[in-house]
């Protein structure tokens, strides 16, 4: 066999004869984007539309230096090193097709945890316009329930009493921004990409809180000069396998360590409000529009929510991937009915929006048979999404009367899964969640307390006092304990 070409900048005009590359000058004093939180989702998502800007030539100067803040980073650090920050982005299409691109956006990459000088840094550069964040839904710290802030967490307590060294992003932003008022220098703009409903009121309010607690003088001049727009933010960006790294290597002869596979489609709908200019993004179809609420709200309980339902009821069955789930009848029905009568009509109407079509739509891309998108992927850190995406519409639907049962049955699922980690087959089930051991203490209780999982407050809310609920729940969750056969209930739930 060829040995594949190593991917780097000056191999790139050979990677160039076997895929599309970059088409710009690369220079790492372009970054006006600073990012926190490089995971697969960026590098397919607001990495590759600005790639798109600059093959253009519309965003010359624009480039981003990515920031990682948890120890996991290295991985990431160590290989941008080898490939100068280069990546294969590789679009799977439903027809089993794959494009692959490399992707030259991200120009640099720092750690903060080791050494935060240079991040804090960077952050305070005058070139620095936006500081942009894939942190994931449990990233935020605040308390699902509530809504509040989480002064509880070590880490956050450690950087309210060093400023000088910070640990989470919230002292990153802190530190930063003090020093460009110090400087007077123009803030950042701080955009959220991740899957929170409100996601710029959600960090504006957090970070405020944290800002406030540190240096008040300091709050203030955040409130008034930072800017946080709302944004919806959507791919399906499955995790990277070792099949995606062989199939470069040996149907493209390139080796990337780390290559990014995405669906087709690709969504951002932001809130035009950016404190320190921003690229034309909406050059390459980025929509910019007044309020994003009513698009996150459609996002996050129809195709999240959705995910979670597949992916929490696929796990227990054992279907392997979101795609395997829809090839089953029952599954599909499933679905549909609860995208229809459990989270359409909490919607309302959606300006431009005809939600048929968008089901529809979420049907075909989650039925890719080429994206592989697993379970598991789904499944992980199901206690800071289910808040949002699914016990929120429970929650809304007790209110107004409206049909609960399917979501219902995904709640008795997550608790049996969270207290056997196996499926009903006996086969164990990767469980991966910051809440890992609270989720399995309480749910190892249901026998002799049917309610002991949805007793955990900052999950449930105030669940567990309505009856309506916690009757059908404790009748769910007493059928599948004892006989797991999830099917049969589905079943049962999508005939009646
Ligand atoms: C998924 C999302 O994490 C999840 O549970 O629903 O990662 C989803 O694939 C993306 O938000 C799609 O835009």
């Amino acid at each position: 066999m060829e040995i594949p070409i190593q991917l780097n900048q000056a191999n790139l005009q050979e990677v160039g004869s076997r895929m599309p590359v970059p088409k710009y000058k690369r220079a790492a004093d372009t970054s006006g984007i600073v990012h926190i939180g490089v995971g697969g989702f960026h590098r397919a998502h607001l990495a590759y539309y600005l790639h798109q800007l600059k093959n253009d030539n519309a965003a010359p100067t624009w480039g981003i230096c990515g920031i990682g803040l948890r120890e996991a980073d290295t991985k990431l650090q160590n290989i941008f090193k080898t490939q100068d920050h280069l990546y294969t982005l590789m679009v799977k299409r439903p027809d089993g097709k794959i494009e692959p691109e490399v992707i030259g956006s991200i120009v640099d990459f720092k750690m903060g945890i080791t050494d935060p000088e240079p991040v804090i840094a960077q952050m305070a550069a005058a070139e620095t316009k936006i500081v942009s964040l894939t942190i994931t839904e449990g990233g935020y710290n605040f308390n699902p329930n509530t809504g509040e802030f989480n002064f509880d967490n070590p880490d956050i307590q450690h950087e309210l009493q060093n400023p000088d060294d910070p640990k989470t992003v919230y002292g990153f932003l802190t530190a930063a921004l003090k020093r460009r008022r110090d400087a007077r220098l123009p803030a950042f703009t701080v955009l959220s990409c991740d899957n929170i409903e409100h996601n710029g009121d959600m960090v504006r309010k957090m970070l405020l809180a944290f800002a406030e607690a540190q240096d008040q003088d300091l709050a203030k001049w955040i409130a008034q000069e930072v800017s946080f727009p709302n944004s919806m933010v959507d791919r399906i960006t499955p995790v990277t396998t070792p099949a995606d790294i062989e199939t470069l290597a040996l149907n493209y002869g390139v080796a990337d360590a780390w290559p990014v596979t995405c669906e087709p489609f690709i969504q951002w709908v932001v809130e035009d409000k950016f404190s320190n200019g921003r690229p034309a993004f909406e050059k390459v179809g980025v929509q910019f529009v007044p309020d994003v609420g009513p698009y996150e709200k459609m996002k996050l309980r129809l195709l999240n929510a959705g995910h979670s339902v597949l992916g929490l009821l696929g796990a227990l069955h054992g279907h392997p991937t979101i795609n395997a789930c829809i090839e089953d009848e029952v599954f599909k029905t499933y679905f549909r009915a609860f995208l229809d009568q459990e989270a359409t009509p909490i919607l309302g109407d959606i300006r431009g929006i005809n939600l048929e079509d968008y089901k529809d739509s979420l049907l075909e891309r989650f039925a890719n048979p080429n994206i592989k998108d697993s379970v598991s992927r789904i499944c992980a850190e199901s206690s800071a999404k289910l808040p949002k995406f699914l016990i929120a519409t429970i929650h809304e639907n007790l209110a107004t009367g409206g049909s609960i049962k399917f979501a219902t049955l995904v709640i008795a699922a997550w608790c049996y899964y969270s207290d056997k980690q196996v499926d009903q087959n006996g086969q164990p089930i990767e469980t991966i969640d910051a809440m890992q051991d609270e989720l399995h203490q309480a749910a190892e209780q249901t026998t002799t307390d049917p309610l002991a999982f949805i007793r955990q407050e900052s999950l449930f809310g105030n669940l567990i006092k309505n009856e309506r609920f916690t009757t059908f729940y404790a009748e769910v969750v007493h059928k599948i304990y004892k006989d797991t056969n999830i099917k049969k209930y589905m079943r049962e739930m999508i005939s009646i």
